[in-house]
């Protein structure tokens, strides 16, 4: 089957990913959003189903507070002996490197779940991986952080082995890389033939990032980093990667790095690997953090490699290159999932269903699996089925807040698309709020919403956020007191037309009012935002009730079209 990279689109990154017979496992991280982890199942490598996430109660994973950036960071999928393992970081405080990454490690012996209460695991640093040796043994292996000025050890490596019957590590750290020219993190361990590898991400996870590959026949070193003639090196202290686009900014996906190992069952190799498209914006040149870098809305997304062992025992890239492909044949045949999860046809929606690349017409009593929630779980607050055909959304929280708001998004996928809701709501103050909502974090938005003003009644409005710049971009307009309202972005290269309508009985009568036009959300992006800049852009629908009265608001689809 062939693969067309990137081959899970929008905000999907640090791919860890495992086979289990002939069904393929990938873990990615998720940050401040809820559920913890977003599991994918596939049998070749192409199409992806969507799964439970295994980190679905609190006594698991607790977000609130953290910044967009924190929360859970590259978490790390294994399989031995009938059992799944997950390790996962929360990280719940960072900046000035003065980390608090707290490292879990979860298991379960059915990959839709129930999965356990986490273990506690040491907390040096980040992205951290478990190896289960040919005896049985586990390993993890994790990077360090260092907050000390100047920093003395950057991407410092250390694996210690971890008892599974105690649930604890055991025996001494060993230092297997000391973080000095190159910065090493999102390490896995790997065995093959007579060595141990360590494949771990370089430079960082911005233009420059890249993969490198140490091996040792010992577990804990000494390890040799992989130098070889086709990697390019243009700077003294540059990293060996076997897989890098920092020399090739035009190519199509930049990035590239992070990558976790796999074989197809059938002989043949492949690394799934973090990688960003880039849009056609860039930051202003006096921006306060990456002036004049590209902007990535659609986030790190996941892609695929084919991967060969050389006659000398290395790893690289099909052909020797470190260039990544954007085709890739996996060597499997195609497979569809059963049923696309989640994704459900269209009923009584105003858009017509050819034009729908994803709707959701709320008609089921369970919300999709693949709708992501800022912080907290929507139990309570999200009610798909209370209304027949609806989902209820009762208000809560600001925007804002870090703590117990009701949104429920979807990652953008794509940089074009156009994304429209029904709603009925009759808020009756100002601080009743519900609506149509372009997100990348708390402080980077355009929220279109119906509300309510003293003079016009019942009425729309268009905010955005920008970096906490907050600004008004329509003022109110005044709608009837009565009715549905539709609400519609559509979003062209990142620029979008925001409007809104009175629902009614035929798609040809609605008569759509532009709220405004022209917007470059491109600022929703990766090195845009200052806070968050790990995750990506997502849509969704909202209500805030800020009065504390939960008000709600009932909607009817929401849709996304191209
Ligand atoms: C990931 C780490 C990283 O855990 O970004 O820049 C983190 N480095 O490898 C979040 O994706």
């Amino acid at each position: 089957m062939l693969a067309h990279n990137p081959i899970l689109k929008g905000f999907y990154p640090d791919p860890s990913v495992i086979r289990v017979g002939e069904d393929f496992y990938l873990a990615n991280s998720t940050f401040f959003w809820w559920p913890g982890v977003a599991l994918h199942h596939s049998r070749d490598l192409v199409q992806w189903e969507c799964l439970p996430s295994p980190l679905q109660r609190e006594s698991q994973l607790d977000l609130r507070g953290v910044s967009a950036a924190g929360g859970v960071w590259a978490p790390d999928l294994s399989w031995y002996d009938g059992v799944f393992y997950l390790l996962y970081t929360n990280v719940r405080s960072m900046y000035t490197w003065m980390y608090d990454t707290e490292n879990y490690l979860v298991t379960a012996q059915d990959i839709r779940g129930p999965w356990s209460d986490p273990v506690p695991l040491s907390n040096y640093g980040f992205d951290p991986s478990l190896f289960h040796d040919e005896d049985g043994r586990k390993y993890m292996i994790s990077m360090v952080t260092d907050h000390r000025i100047p920093k003395r050890q950057a991407g410092k490596l250390i694996i210690q082995e971890y008892d599974a019957k105690k649930q604890c590590l055991v025996g001494d750290v060993h230092e297997v890389y000391s973080g000095d020219q190159i910065y090493l993190e999102g390490p896995h361990l790997y065995r093959h033939g007579g060595y141990y590898y360590i494949f771990a991400a370089d430079t960082g996870t911005g233009e420059g990032h890249g993969q490198s590959l140490l091996r040792s026949e010992n577990i804990f070193g000494p390890y040799e980093m992989y130098r070889a003639d086709f990697m390019v090196r243009t700077q003294e202290n540059e990293a060996y990667s076997v897989l890098t686009t920092r020399h090739t900014p035009k190519f199509p996906i930049q990035k590239c790095g992070h990558c976790s190992l796999i074989d197809n069952g059938r002989g043949d190799w492949y690394a799934l690997h973090l990688c960003g498209r880039p849009s056609q914006y860039t930051n202003p040149s006096d921006a306060a953090r990456f002036p004049g870098a590209r902007r990535y809305p659609l986030g790190r997304e996941t892609a695929i490699q084919k991967m060969e062992w050389t006659a000398d025992g290395w790893l690289t890239l099909a052909g020797e290159t470190q260039l990544p492909s954007m085709e890739v044949e996996t060597g499997l045949p195609q497979w569809r999932p059963e049923g696309t999860l989640g994704t459900i046809t269209l009923s009584r929606c105003g858009v017509q269903k050819a034009d729908a690349v994803w709707i959701d017409d709320f008609a089921q009593e369970t919300l999709a699996l693949d709708y992501i929630f800022p912080y907290t779980s929507q139990e309570g607050y999200a009610l798909p089925g209370r209304r027949k055909g609806y989902l209820r959304l009762i208000g809560r929280e600001g925007v804002t807040s870090r703590f117990g708001q009701t949104m429920v998004c979807r990652r953008w996928t794509q940089m074009s698309f156009a994304v429209e809701t029904k709603l009925d709501f009759s808020p009756h103050s100002f601080k009743q709020l519900a609506g149509l909502i372009l997100l990348y974090d708390l402080d980077n938005f355009l929220y279109l919403h119906v509300t309510y003003d003293e003079e016009k009644g019942r009425c729309v409005s268009l905010y955005k956020a920008e970096n906490r710049r907050y600004e008004c971009l329509a003022d109110a307009a005044g709608i009837p007191e009565d009715g549905e309202v539709l609400l519609r972005m559509e979003v062209r290269d990142c620029i979008a037309d925001v409007m809104y309508a009175m629902a009614a009985p035929e798609a040809g009568n609605i008569h759509w009012q532009k709220a405004a036009e022209g917007i470059n959300v491109s600022f929703l992006s990766d090195e845009a935002c200052s806070d968050g800049w790990f995750s990506g852009a997502v849509y969704g629908i909202c209500c805030q009730d800020l009065t504390g009265g939960r008000c709600y608001a009932d909607f009817d689809y929401l849709c996304e079209q191209q």
